[in-house]
């Protein structure tokens, strides 16, 4: 039973100290998840490249005490904005980890990507952090390394949906389909099977909007109770589902930028049509993806583009043209950039241990 494997079952004196440290990447979603029930229950699956710079390194120092404490420090510095998502997290958890709470914990991180680049740091950082954890659990129980990521792809998961899917690279898949064995809503599975046409596949993400969205993800999937099109969106995305594991396997790209850009705006269109409606796109993101499709025409090079909740572009394309798309980044979409910033990243392999020890 798979749910008996989330189960804390100690064999094992707990440690006293010690530290562990773990990596995480952030991961970009093919078919989006957008519409949630409580707690954290997607109502659609979803898929994503897991990236690979795109990243969160974060260590937790342990130490045995009779009181549960916890200290969260950013850069080296601490972050009360971070706090209550971090301790509604520490709630959602306690009864399937409880050695955690016998501790007093230090957490320190810190992501690859520049601060408020609206780029989501939760996904990265709730998977280290749920991997952290779930490494000390390791200690404690013996359990394998695939119990140890599918415990923190659960865990993640009540810290943000998105977590859920950055423990597993290249891909992964989160939510039930009823034709994807051992898919589920609670924790995401590893998709591995991607044609060569998808390996080393290159995200670069046009930083068009630094500033602070104006309604959270949050906010944005409860909308989707009472939507007016919600019904056939998630029945669109079961389809989707379906249709891009099949691409990825048969590396048919051309399928792959008709069916993710009309997810891309897709998700914009369920917020656009919202009650209340709100636009999370500037006028930048539209002049790119205009740009975009005119490159793709006249070049014949299969350079496509995703959106996430933000105004951000990531244009995704095969290693192989690298080069020709940075060059045409750098003539004609840099002038969308906020302060010309953009990011290399690619597809990657997922969540790692980086360093551990106990006293
Ligand atoms: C996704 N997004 O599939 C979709 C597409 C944004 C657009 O998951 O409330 O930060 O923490 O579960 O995971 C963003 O939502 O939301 C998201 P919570 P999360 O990646």
């Amino acid at each position: 039973m798979i749910f008996d494997k989330l189960k804390y079952k100690p064999i094992n004196m707990l440690p006293v100290s010690g530290k562990i440290t773990s990596v995480s990447p952030s991961n970009i979603a093919l078919v989006k998840y957008w519409g949630k029930k409580p707690v954290q229950i997607p109502t659609n699956p979803s898929i994503s490249f897991t990236l690979k710079n795109c990243h969160t390194q974060t260590s937790i120092s342990f130490k045995k005490s009779n009181s549960f404490t916890f200290d969260f420090k950013i850069d080296g510095k601490s972050e009360k904005s971070f706090i209550p998502k971090i301790e509604s997290f520490f709630s959602r958890i306690k009864d399937f980890t409880p050695f955690l709470f016998e501790y007093q914990i230090q957490i320190n991180t810190n992501n690859t990507f520049p601060h408020s680049s609206g780029i989501a740091s939760s996904a990265s950082g709730f998977s280290a952090l749920s991997l952290a954890i779930t490494q000390l659990e390791q200690k404690i129980t013996g359990f394998s390394n695939e119990d140890k990521y599918l415990k923190a792809s659960y865990l993640s998961r009540l810290g943000s949906g998105s977590a859920s899917r950055s423990l597993y690279g290249p891909c992964a898949i989160w939510g039930f389909h009823k034709d994807v064995i051992n898919s589920n809503d609670e924790f995401a599975i590893e998709f591995q099977n991607i044609h060569s046409n998808f390996k080393n596949y290159q995200d670069t993400i046009l930083l068009i909007d630094k500033g602070i969205k104006k309604v959270s993800s949050t906010d944005g999937h409860n909308l989707m109770h009472n939507h007016p099109f919600s019904k056939e969106r998630f029945s669109q995305a079961n389809k989707n589902l379906k249709d891009t594991i099949s691409i990825l396997e048969k590396g048919d790209v051309n399928k792959f930028i008709s069916v993710t850009e009309s997810e891309a705006l897709t998700l914009h269109a369920m917020m656009m049509t919202s009650n209340p409606y709100f636009i999370l796109m500037k006028e930048g993101t539209l002049s790119v993806i205009e740009k975009v499709w005119e490159f793709r025409k006249s070049s014949d090079i299969p350079l496509s583009f995703t959106l996430d909740a933000g105004a951000n572009v990531h244009l995704l394309y095969p290693e192989k043209y690298k080069q020709t798309v940075l060059n045409f980044i750098e003539k004609e979409l840099i002038v969308y950039c906020e302060n010309q910033q953009y990011i290399c990243d690619e597809v990657g392999s997922g969540a790692n241990i980086i360093n551990e020890n106990y006293a």
